[in-house]
């Protein structure tokens, strides 16, 4: 977990990826588990070029000269970058269709556009209630490396992003804003899911990829999921995938899941009203 890639290995790696398929990720990242995910469904052998986000790889020149914005995941395939996880899963997808994670209908395919779209629209929430109630034992390693990160990394909004967080500068309104807003999202996907086992209904789809990596970062948090029930049960099958095991939970180390336990104990109880538990 504390790892970072030599200047040797850096070299090496710009050179490996002209060939094959290899993801740059980090562990705890949401959209790095969703496409870490989406390749063990399908299957596929991939190359693992971990980036190490605690240690600021991702400020590194070696990995903006991959990936300009500076973010994880990135997937390379024979030299070609694709970035974004939801685009990046529809691209595996088209790629490598078998097992097909896309209904055959145009009109189920809207649906599951639909859906792919509400993951990736509540990002910017999900990153800041990670912040705000997960991540706050990092805001002084944060603050103190923050000249450096701000000097290397080019991605203005990161960087802005990473200064309010290091100065404890999110407002409880503002969080408050957050959180209403998942609630207004998760409402209109826990419909999608009565009586029904997936988002698109017998099939498990990339919207099933996309929505459980987001529901899993919100369950650590502690956020009140037990209000929907048709996402609970969807979230129980979920969990039972092997995917989910191999691409996520299997990069989970034992100590930090159980400082989160803590942690979530604490939230429900600190933060009953603001989470909206009834
Ligand atoms: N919309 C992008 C978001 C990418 C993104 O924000 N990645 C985060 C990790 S989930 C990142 O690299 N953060 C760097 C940081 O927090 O310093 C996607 O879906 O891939």
């Amino acid at each position: 977990m504390f790892k970072t890639v030599s200047s040797r290995g850096q070299i090496q790696i710009k050179n490996d990826i002209k060939n094959g398929l290899h993801l740059f990720h980090f562990d705890f990242s949401n959209c790095s588990q969703r496409v870490r995910i989406c390749l063990i469904e399908k299957g596929m052998d991939w190359n693992s070029h971990p980036v190490n986000l605690l240690l600021n790889e991702h400020s590194t020149d070696w990995f903006q000269s991959i990936n300009p914005k500076g973010l994880v995941p990135v997937l390379v395939h024979d030299g070609s970058v694709v970035t974004e996880s939801v685009e990046i899963i529809r691209y595996i997808d088209r790629m490598y269709p078998s097992p097909g994670l896309q209904p055959e209908g145009i009109s189920d395919n809207r649906e599951m556009d639909e859906i792919i779209a509400l993951a990736d629209s509540v990002q910017s929430q999900i990153k800041l209630l990670t912040h705000y109630f997960l991540a706050k034992p990092q805001r002084l390693l944060v603050k103190r490396s923050l000249k450096k990160f701000s000097d290397n990394h080019n991605n203005s909004d990161l960087v802005a992003f990473k200064k309010r967080f290091a100065n404890n500068e999110f407002t409880v309104d503002e969080v408050r804003d957050c959180i209403d807003k998942m609630h207004k999202v998760i409402r209109i996907i826990d419909t999608y899911l009565i009586k029904q086992t997936w988002f698109l209904g017998d099939e498990f789809s990339l919207a099933d990829i996309a929505w459980m990596v987001n529901i899993h970062r919100l369950d650590l948090m502690g956020f009140p999921l037990s209000r929907y029930s048709n996402l609970g049960l969807w979230y129980q099958q979920c969990k039972k995938r092997e995917s989910f095991q191999q691409g996520l939970v299997d990069y989970e180390p034992a100590l930090i899941m159980f400082l989160f336990k803590i942690n979530k104990y604490i939230n429900r109880s600190k933060h009953k009203k603001m989470f909206g538990f009834e």
